[in-house]
């Protein structure tokens, strides 16, 4: 598939996708939304990619579903729909994706674009980001997973908040309340998150991919089905090479050198 609404490139084990309509702050058309679920899959199946960073091109991250664009389509189209054939499509292929994401990122996170933020496993902000659950303005529920991200993320009373004011919550705001992971000068998000996405690509992928899964299927479980997960899950990173690597790396007071496999 060749895109036109998102940038693609693979470097040394990183993968970074960059939301390409900035005129529009990054809104989410048809395209767009077809582009980038296509292009984290393929993302997720190139043995070459360790790491996968979403950002934003412009001064926004992304200002949610193009309003535009949806209310050409007309008065009956349904809304229902286009969430589950579009952005449900999406944000699950982010969570169950078998690699971290990172979302650096760089203006503001509105809408949809908010919810696709929050499907990133890392985020980082930059000191000028902001996050906006834009919806009850324009008469809508917060949609595209931030009902199910937000209150596990900063608790029901802040997420509760945030859907009825539809203020920006700032960056600075958006750290003290745990919904991102870091903030940094806008100057400098691309080499923090470069530096961060090596670290991750350099890593023991896949533990870090098994963790990725017992903490997002440990949302919906009670302790001893999460404990019984972790142990099947660690009895498959306990066969790995990485393990294997890791503990003679201690042992041999070196760094370790990890594969992923
Ligand atoms: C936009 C947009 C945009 C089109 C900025 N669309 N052009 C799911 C299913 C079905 C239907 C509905 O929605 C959903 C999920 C959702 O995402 S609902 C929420 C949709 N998003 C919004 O309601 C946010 C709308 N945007 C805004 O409120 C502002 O643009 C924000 C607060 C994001 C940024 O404000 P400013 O920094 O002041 O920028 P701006 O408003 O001047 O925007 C810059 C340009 O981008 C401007 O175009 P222009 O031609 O005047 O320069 C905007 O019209 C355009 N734009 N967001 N979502």
């Amino acid at each position: 598939m060749t895109y036109e609404t998102i940038l693609y490139s693979v470097s040394d084990g990183v993968a970074t996708i960059t939301l390409n309509r900035p005129a529009k702050l990054n809104a989410f058309d048809d395209q767009m939304i077809a582009e980038t679920t296509d292009v984290f899959k393929s993302a997720g199946r190139d043995g070459a990619v360790r790491c996968i960073v979403l950002t934003g091109a412009g001064r926004g991250f992304s200002s949610g579903q193009d309003l535009g664009a949806f209310q050409e389509r007309g008065e009956n189209i349904s809304i229902g729909e286009h969430l589950r054939h579009g952005y449900h499509r999406l944000i699950r292929q982010m969570v169950t994706l078998e690699k971290p994401i990172i979302g650096a990122i760089n203006g503001i996170a509105a809408g949809a674009g908010c919810g696709v933020a929050l499907a990133a496993d890392i985020r980082i902000a930059s000191d000028n980001a902001s996050f906006m659950l834009a919806f009850s303005r324009i008469g809508l529920i917060p949609d595209s997973g931030t009902n199910w991200f937000l209150p596990r993320l900063i608790g029901y009373a802040r997420a509760f908040e945030m859907a009825v004011t539809a203020d920006r919550v700032p960056a600075a705001q958006a750290l003290e309340w745990g919904l991102v992971n870091r903030v940094v000068p806008a100057a400098q998000l691309p080499e923090i998150t470069a530096a961060w996405a090596r670290r991750l690509a350099d890593g023991p992928t896949l533990a870090f991919v098994l963790t990725k899964r017992a903490m997002n299927r440990g949302w919906d479980m009670d302790l001893s089905e999460a404990l019984e997960y972790e142990a099947y899950l660690q009895e498959v990173a306990g066969r790995s090479a990485d393990n294997r690597e890791g503990i003679a790396a201690f042992l041999e007071k070196r760094d370790a050198r990890f594969t992923g496999a």
